[in-house]
């Protein structure tokens, strides 16, 4: 599990225990757990590519169950942050099935949220019914989560759509998030424009802000 310790590409890596990841102080690396969650369609998977592998493929299927990513944050103080980015399925059909429990190799259950220090809460600027699910996603946040400070923040993608293809626009995201008192952020994981690394640069550096040294660790 060293790939934040490394140079080069960072990696998928397999799930293969319900591993139990440990900040290596000695090496001034922490790791945080970060849930993608929203819709089915909002952009989840596409994000983590944008961010992970820097690239965009139009034709994603559908998340079954969830699986996670890990990419390292630096810092201008040397440190560094692990994020082990969990990108979930939104589809109701999925969720219906195992929202929030993920067998791992058959064997593991996880409860996604457990242990996680921040969730992703995503929704399209298509489509206006995703935004209203959002308080949906906040509810099961606070229900499964079990650390009180997780850090939320809201996003809205697919920014780059035209006019016409909008049915939430950027002032109405604003308010949603700011009458919630979480940040917000409109992204496009189709544009390589930058949003998606300004998005996790700033969470992480939340997160670094809110967790002590020993908080941060990660149990997927
Ligand atoms: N224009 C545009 N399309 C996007 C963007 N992000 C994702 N899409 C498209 O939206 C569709 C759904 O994207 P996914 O990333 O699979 O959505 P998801 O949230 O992971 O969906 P589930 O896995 O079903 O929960 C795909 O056709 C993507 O190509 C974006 O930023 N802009
Ligand atoms: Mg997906």
């Amino acid at each position: 599990m060293g790939n934040c310790n490394k140079k080069g590409k960072p990696s998928r890596p397999s799930v293969r225990d319900p591993i139990n990841i440990r900040g290596d102080k000695e090496n001034k690396v922490s790791y945080a757990k970060v849930v993608l969650i929203g819709n089915s369609g909002v952009g989840k998977t596409s994000i983590a590519q944008r961010f992970i592998e820097g690239k965009f493929d139009e034709n994603n299927k559908n998340t079954v169950g969830a699986s996670y990513f890990q990419k390292n944050i630096s810092f201008k103080d040397g440190s560094s942050l692990c994020l082990y980015i969990w990108d979930t399925a939104g589809g109701e059909k999925f969720q219906a099935l195992a929202p929030l429990y993920y067998r791992v190799k058959s064997k593991y259950i996880i409860n996604i949220f457990q242990n996680a220090h921040a969730a992703v809460v995503c929704y399209s600027v298509t489509d206006d019914d995703s935004l209203k699910q959002i308080d949906t996603w906040l509810n099961k946040l606070d229900e499964h989560g079990n650390i009180a400070k997780m850090i939320k923040v809201v996003v809205g993608n697919k920014s780059d759509v035209d006019k016409s293809e909008r049915r939430v626009d950027l002032k109405e995201g604003k308010l949603f998030a700011q009458q919630r008192d979480l940040p917000f952020f409109e992204t496009s994981a189709l544009l390589n424009d930058g949003s998606i690394d300004e998005l996790f640069q700033k969470l992480a550096s939340q997160i670094k802000q809110s967790f002590t040294k020993e908080e941060l660790h990660a149990t997927v």
